[in-house]
């Protein structure tokens, strides 16, 4: 089954994304999701330039083989450029293997571990009252998790809160828009929100707040002390986590659970956080861990260690990312919660897929692989439009993490 054509598409339906296709000698062909925010030429170059050539005349059934050989063979290891660039060739020969097999990919995972993948909604606004109307909105939609982010009084500006409350989009501009951000601001209102919407919405709705890196470990464990009363599932990315061991100091202060991982790439971006279990989520995703085949690798650790999964699922990941985790989120025994933003319609239709929502669940698709597709004639007719993440900088103009 080798391997006979492979191609990198660019595509913006709405957003940038970047898709692999690989194409065996008898007519299979696979899907792979290799989008990373804001750099998705440079995952588009590796994948053209450095990849593709050495992927012809490959056998597509040695998925192991492949990864080893792209992460190995390339000498410089780890990193998102790379990372997701292994992640697409990795997805597309699972996808592969799937439908050669006959069978959806979580069969060949291990089949069901559940029956459905709880997945949580984005309800975000600037002030409390109309975030409250946004979680009824999840609620009546049969959500069961929520995550929940509001505008902060005395700053214009608020890292989630979105114009356009179905399809939250954060790359917004060619160049970065500037935010402003003051933790103390932050750290006296969230309380508050999290106060009105357990009030409003008792004691069982599952609710997640994520800091996107914005504070210190001290600053995080008052931030968890503070939440305590409202029973968070978790805060998500309370600092930034180059520093595994920040999290100890949180940890030691708050009983609020801890997410992390969405800009991680491989196992030992995580391996201090899982083993000392020092997290209670970990949230790597398919596009951005090396593939199913890494991904896995870091979910059984986690679950040696009570560390459940929480996958990344913004828009920005293309719907064949979501596929794909859905396959692993049904299989594994240890799986958390799975993030779900609606796509754009345009977006649907350019990736055709099997997986659908039903009362707070998402079901990945029976169709053999994958069940994800992408229309390369419909993509070809939305060429890519360059568009970066914001920055966020302290009131006095300091640079800080966005
Ligand atoms: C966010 C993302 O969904 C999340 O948890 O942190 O929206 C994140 O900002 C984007 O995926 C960045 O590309
Ligand atoms: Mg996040």
């Amino acid at each position: 089954m080798k391997i006979a054509d492979v191609r990198v598409i660019v595509t913006c339906p709405g957003r940038n994304f970047v898709a692999l296709k690989i194409v065996t000698e008898d007519g299979v062909s696979g899907v792979g999701d290799a989008t990373l925010n804001g750099r998705e030429l440079a995952v588009a170059a590796y994948l053209t330039e450095h990849v593709v050539p050495l992927l012809i005349g490959r056998d597509a059934s040695r998925i192991e083989d492949t990864w080893q050989f792209l992460y190995k063979g390339a000498y410089w290891r780890r990193g998102p450029v790379t990372m997701s660039a292994i992640a697409a060739v990795d997805t597309a020969l699972w996808d592969i293997k799937g439908k050669v097999a006959g069978l959806p990919l979580y069969q060949l995972l291990g089949g069901r571990s559940r029956s459905g993948v709880t997945v949580y909604g984005h309800a975000n606004a600037v002030d409390v009252e109309t975030v409250l109307s946004e979680i009824s909105s999840y609620v009546a939609l049969g959500y069961r998790a929520v995550r929940v982010q509001t505008g902060i009084p005395g700053l214009s500006s608020t890292y989630g809160v979105s114009d356009d409350k179905m399809f939250y989009e954060p790359a917004d501009a060619a160049l970065p828009t500037e935010n402003v951000w003051s933790t103390e601001h932050y750290l006296h209102h969230v309380p508050k929100v999290f106060a009105e919407v357990r009030k409003e919405f008792g004691p069982t709705l599952k609710l997640l707040h994520d800091v996107h890196h914005r504070l210190t470990p001290i600053e995080a464990a008052r931030l968890g002390k503070s939440l305590e009363p409202y029973a968070l599932t978790w805060i998500e990315d309370p600092v930034p986590a180059e520093l595994q061991e920040g999290f100890r100091l949180i940890r030691q202060h708050t009983t609020t659970p801890l997410a992390v991982g969405e800009v991680f790439n491989t196992i030992w971006d995580c391996q201090e956080l899982i083993t000392s279990q020092l997290i209670d989520y970990i949230r790597t995703t398919v596009v951005h861990a090396g593939g199913i085949t890494h991904l896995r690798r870091i979910f059984d650790l986690a679950a040696l260690h009570h560390v459940r999964s929480g996958s990344h699922g913004a828009t920005d990941l293309s719907p064949v990312c979501m596929a794909a985790a859905l396959h692993v989120d049904i299989a594994i025994p240890n799986f958390g919660l799975q993030e779900y933003m609606r796509h754009t319609p345009e977006t649907d239709l350019v990736f055709p897929h099997g997986y659908r929502f039903e009362r707070g669940y998402l079901h990945p698709s029976e169709e053999p692989g994958l069940g994800v597709d992408i229309d390369e004639e419909l993509a070809a007719r939305y060429p890519y439009s360059p568009a970066q993440l914001p920055v966020n900088r302290l009131e006095d103009g300091t640079m800080h993490s966005w």
